[in-house]
């Protein structure tokens, strides 16, 4: 008999495991105790109660043996941190721009940036708003306006760069305000709240094009810029052959400037940085950063916190880390679709994002569907998701809720951290909770504060 040749082989992460974390089991009865008293908000769940965090990628991610060694190079004096010194030469190596200012976080950049940038009643475009970016654009007083194409608000159309920004809604902005009322356009990538989607580099070069034809500026959320370079490798015409850090340093090349959050893509715990390439932009950043962060070559970091970041930008841009990292996210994502589980597609990078209108079709939005699904979850399994909908998009300037197209529930998968069985335990959770979905009632809020509610309201179930 002719022996079966065998053609598929499988990859794997490209790693091994050193040193593991003990996580508590809990039991069903522990779980609806817990998230009782968390006021049916999985942020306000001690993570000790937690089996599989999906909360965020943010600050969640592993860092290598090397960024861990790194820790104990950490220099730190006051002033001129060897360290940062080490990051400013990554910055400028891996994403090309001139001029670093690190902050404690991506908000501490974010914050910094729109001090500068914006005047009272200017309009800023960006490709679907993200909680702390429009919050601190507000606070400034300037006014988002949404530009992602309409495909982003649809979880069920394919387009394969659903972050692209549609260049006719910038052009009618531009008409209506004027391009003097436009400090810069905010572009970013793999975005977030449109369930990780990627935008090309054919959208970014066209908006270049149109920006300064109008003397705009292009600042980019490069907060997952890696992992959007990954589906330009795998979709967009003319970039097979070119590596991930190839991608990045040309995605950045087309832009002015950046805000950072290195929680994300850059491995590491806590990080962040303001990039910028005009002088006269930097040094005014430079100077606002030692009044909300601290001096510039610390940024409300320790130097060993510079460290880890300057290493885990260079691991973030390798091709096979990459693969593994968006293929575990895609891994998940179709054992979900096979399941019937309704959810964003394309599948994003940094998550799967579940469409609760459609999960719970019987649950108004403004009884906060994602919301309660995501306490559902977590009281089957004690794996802890997060609304990505009308909670997490917040009340208008006329106290008015916003009710976004998208009620998702995000499944955000930390970086080196969970396995393929994980993955699997979570798709047989998210089954169950499908399957019994007729039972579960929406939610009233019951405390609801000022800013970025969905950190720390309180609901009840209705
Ligand atoms: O959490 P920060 O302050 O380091 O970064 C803020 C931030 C800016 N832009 C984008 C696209 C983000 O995703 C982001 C933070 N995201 C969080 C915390 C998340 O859970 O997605």
């Amino acid at each position: 008999m002719a022996k079966k040749i065998v053609t598929k082989r499988s990859w794997a992460e490209p790693f091994k495991i050193k040193m593991v974390e003990l996580l508590k089991m809990t039991t069903p009865e522990h779980r609806l105790k817990a998230i009782s008293s968390a006021g049916y908000n999985t942020f306000l769940l001690r993570s000790e109660d937690v089996y599989i965090d999906l909360l965020t990628d943010s600050g969640t991610n592993a860092m290598s043996d090397r960024q861990w060694a790194g820790l104990m190079l950490g220099d730190e004096a006051y002033a001129g941190s060897r360290n940062y010194y080490h990051l400013e030469t990554a910055v400028k190596k891996f994403y090309g721009y001139k001029y670093l200012v690190p902050t404690h976080q991506g908000r501490g950049a974010e914050n910094i940036l729109s001090k500068c940038l914006i005047k009272e009643g200017d309009i800023i475009p960006g490709n679907m708003y993200f909680t702390t970016t429009r919050l601190h654009q507000e606070l400034a007083g300037g006014i988002f306006e949404d530009v992602i194409i309409d495909e982003a608000h649809d979880s069920t159309n394919l387009h394969p760069f659903k972050g692209n920004i549609d260049l006719n809604k910038v052009e009618a902005l531009i008409k209506k305000h004027g391009a003097s009322k436009i400090p810069y356009i905010c572009v970013a990538t793999t975005v977030n709240m449109a369930g990780g989607q990627p935008i090309s580099l054919e959208n970014l070069k066209a908006l270049r094009k149109l920006t300064l034809k109008h003397g705009i500026k292009i600042i980019l959320d490069m907060t997952r810029v890696a992992e959007n370079a990954y589906f330009i490798q795998q979709r967009e015409k003319g970039y097979a052959n070119k590596s991930i850090a190839a991608i990045v340093k040309e995605t950045c090349s087309l832009t002015d400037g950046a805000t950072m959050s290195a929680k994300k893509d850059a491995l590491v715990n806590i990080g962040g940085f303001l990039a910028v390439n005009d002088k006269k932009v930097f040094e005014e950043a430079r100077n606002m950063v030692v009044i909300y962060e601290g001096l510039h070559t610390y940024g409300g970091l320790a130097g060993r916190d510079l460290e880890a970041m300057a290493i885990g930008i260079e691991e973030s841009l390798s091709d096979d880390h990459m693969a593994a990292r968006v293929g575990q996210v895609i891994y998940l994502g179709e054992k979900l679709i096979d399941a019937g589980i309704p959810i964003v597609q394309p599948i994003g990078g940094h998550g799967i994002f579940i469409d609760a209108k459609r999960f719970l079709p019987h649950v108004k939005q403004a009884q906060f569907p994602a919301q309660a699904l995501a306490a559902a979850i977590y009281t089957d399994s004690g794996v802890r998701t997060m609304e990505r909908g009308v909670v997490s998009a917040g009340r208008k300037a006329n106290g008015e809720n916003y009710f976004p197209k998208l009620e998702l529930v995000r499944l955000t998968i930390p970086r080196r951290v969970y396995t393929q069985a994980h993955m699997d335990v979570i798709t047989e959770s998210i089954e169950h909770v499908y399957s019994i979905r007729k039972k579960i009632k929406g939610l009233q809020m019951v405390y609801e504060p000022k800013y970025l509610r969905f950190f720390q309201a309180r609901f009840k179930p209705l």
